[in-house]
Order: structure tokens, then C-alpha cells, then sequence
């Protein structure tokens, strides 16, 4: 069997530039590697409260994203997660098989929880990795291309792989994560020791702010002390980002980027970057408005969840079989 890939993406706010170098832009690349699986997490969208317009919206803007990031509907399947019933079901299943000592521990969940009140924290948001688990192993996938920050999740669902096979056969496919070398964690533009995040936007790039907005959170990123334009996370965090940022786009390695700066000022440095970075998102926001537009979204969406039902009822089966359901 050909590997099969698959990511999903909330949709929780506005997508940043972090969602993008992180994992949007490379994701056309899977195609020459295996069978890919994309999707919109509509449902872990639930695991903290959202107005419904604003859901809607943003999964209608994400289905875009994935287009405009040069996606072939007819290369992979690309879904939403609600819309195949199976995710649920699975969920209900394997949520007996992560245990609450496991999940606590999860990095996520500490850093979203601790922001809230305790009797206000749902159920869902603690129990996010099992039915994170329950996405990629619905799928076979042995392959899920991640930021940095969701590879616990992805070694948590590992552990329940060996746990469930151990017990009931050779049932489910071992995953593993896939970070990229460089741009799984860009930072916020204004503290550079912070990851750019779509629920946490000061200072963040999003992928639909004007060209002029863009420009203006670049040229005002923090920057740090001293003048040269040296990668050194520690002592140059801003700097560091930025060449991260700059190398990324032009597909160039962190070396080649600094090379290109040498003996040049911070300012000269933050307007190249700019116009990297305005350069790319003006083609994308192109491409985003003219699918958006013919709504062209909607049957690719239809038809993605048409085929992934097809893969995920049949892992369903196996498993309901394995523990014991009857699956007549
Ligand atoms: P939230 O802040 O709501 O948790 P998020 O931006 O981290 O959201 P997701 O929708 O869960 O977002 O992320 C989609 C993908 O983008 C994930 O694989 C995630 O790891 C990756 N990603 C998110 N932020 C960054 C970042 N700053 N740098 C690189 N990759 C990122
Ligand atoms: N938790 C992920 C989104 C996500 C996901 C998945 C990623 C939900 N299910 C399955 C990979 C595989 C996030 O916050 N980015």
C-alpha cells in the first residue's frame, strides 16, 4: 500500500503566516510521496468557544487556503472533518484507550487551560488528542506534516498505536510526525520568543491583511540589539525569525540567507524580508479571492468527503471488529 499523508488544520481564527510556511505552503509537495489526506478540524474548532458565523466563515476561507496553496482536488482528498461521521465514532472508541494521566500532561492543553477558569474548560479540549489520534489513524497515515507544537500529539497517538496492537492485533498504522527543518515554529513579530499564533495576534501576519499591513508589522518587528544580521536564537530571536521567515519563502537555505546580508543594516534587512513576504502573499490572496469567488470549494469539499468516508468506514470496521462491536 502507497504511504498515506494527512494533515488538518482548525478553523479557529484568521490563518498567519506561521500556518503557512509551517504547513500550507509545502503541502502540494506530499502529492509525489503517497495517497494525501487534508482537512479542515472543524470539530477540535469546538474545543474552545466560537461564535458559528465565525466558524463558517473561517472554514470556508481555509477550504480556500488549501486551493490557493496550490492544492489539486484531484491529487488529494480534501474534507471536513464533521462531514465524515467516522471521526466521531472513532473518537467514541479509542477515547478508551488514552488515559486522563496521559492527556493532562499534554502541552496544549496546559497552555490553553491555565488562560481559563477551571469549570469553564470543556471536555473536549482535554480530550483534543484523542480525537486528534482518532483523525490520523482513520486514514492509515503513516505520515502527518506538522508545526512543531502538535508533534506530542502525534507521539501521543504513536503510543496508542503500540497500546491497541499490542492488545488486539496488528490493527491500526503507525504514524509519525513530519516537522519541516526550518519554519516549524516562526514567532510573533512582537515578542520573538513567542510562537506566531492565529488565537494570540498581536504582532502576527495573517494571511488576509492587505499588502500595506503586512509591510508595516515587518518594518515595526521587534528586533533585537547589536547590527549584524546573524541566526542565533538565543541572543537574536527577532533577527533570527526574520531569516527564517526570509528563507522560507525563497525556498533558500538560514546560511545562504545570512550570506545575502552580510555587512547590511537591520532596516535594509527588514525591507527585503518585506517584500519577500508582500511578493508571495500577493499571488496567494489572488488565487484565495478567485476560488473563493466561483465557489468552486464547495463541490471539492462534497467530493473529498465522498472519498474520505469510503477510507475511514472501512478502518472503522476493522476496529470495531477487533474490540469486540458487532459490525454487521
Ligand atoms: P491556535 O493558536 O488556535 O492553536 P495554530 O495557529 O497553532 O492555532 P492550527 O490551526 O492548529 O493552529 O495549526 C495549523 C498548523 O500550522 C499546525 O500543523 C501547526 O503546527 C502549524 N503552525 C501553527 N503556528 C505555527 C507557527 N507559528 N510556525 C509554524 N507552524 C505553525
Ligand atoms: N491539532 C492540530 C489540527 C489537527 C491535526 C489532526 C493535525 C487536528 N487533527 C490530525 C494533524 C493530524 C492543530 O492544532 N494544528
Amino acid at each position: 500500500m502507497a504511504e498515506r499523508i494527512l494533515t488538518g488544520i482548525k478553523p479557529t481564527g484568521q490563518l498567519t503566516l506561521g500556518n503557512y510556511i509551517g504547513v500550507l505552503k509545502n503541502l502540494h509537495k506530499e502529492t509525489s510521496r503517497g495517497e494525501c489526506f487534508y482537512f479542515i478540524a472543524d470539530l477540535h474548532a469546538l474545543t474552545l468557544p466560537i461564535d458559528p458565523d465565525y466558524l463558517r466563515g473561517n472554514s470556508i476561507d481555509l477550504a480556500c487556503f488549501y486551493l490557493a496553496a496550490g492544492l489539486d482536488p484531484n491529487k488529494v482528498t480534501l474534507f471536513l472533518q464533521s462531514a465524515v461521521s467516522a471521526h466521531a465514532e472513532m473518537n467514541a472508541i479509542m477515547q478508551n484507550y488514552l488515559y486522563m494521566g496521559e492527556l493532562s500532561r499534554m502541552t496544549q492543553f496546559k497552555d490553553k487551560s491555565a488562560k481559563m477558569n477551571e469549570s469553564a474548560i470543556g471536555l473536549g479540549l482535554f480530550a483534543y488528542p484523542v480525537l486528534m489520534a482518532s483523525d490520523i489513524i482513520l486514514y492509515d497515515a503513516s505520515i502527518v506534516p506538522v508545526g512543531d507544537d502538535q508533534k506530542q500529539h502525534v507521539e501521543l497517538t504513536r503510543d496508542l498505536v503500540n497500546r491497541f496492537n499490542h492488545r488486539y492485533g496488528d490493527i491500526l498504522t503507525m504514524p509519525r510526525p513530519e516537522m519541516r527543518k526550518v519554519g516549524a515554529r516562526i514567532m510573533s513579530l512582537s515578542d520573538p520568543t513567542k510562537k506566531m499564533s492565529k488565537s494570540d495576534p498581536k504582532g502576527d501576519i495573517f494571511l488576509k491583511d492587505d499588502l500595506a499591513t503586512i509591510r508595516k508589522k515587518i518594518m515595526s518587528a521587534v528586533t533585537d540589539s547589536g547590527s549584524e544580521v546573524k541566526y542565533d536564537v538565543e541572543n537574536k530571536p527577532g533577527i533570527s525569525n526574520l531569516l527564517t521567515i526570509y528563507a522560507c519563502l525563497k525556498e533558500i537555505s538560514i546560511e545562504e540567507a545570512e550570506k545575502e546580508f552580510e555587512g547590511k543594516r537591520y532596516g535594509d534587512f527588514k525591507k527585503a524580508v518585506a517584500d519577500v513576504v508582500c511578493a508571495e502573499m500577493e499571488m496567494f490572496q489572488k488565487k484565495y479571492q478567485e476560488i473563493k469567488d466561483s465557489k468552486i470549494y464547495e463541490q471539492v469539499l462534497r467530493d473529498g468527503a465522498k472519498r474520505a468516508s469510503e477510507v475511514a468506514n472501512n478502518t472503522l470496521n476493522r476496529v470495531k471488529k477487533a474490540v469486540g462491536l458487532l459490525a454487521l
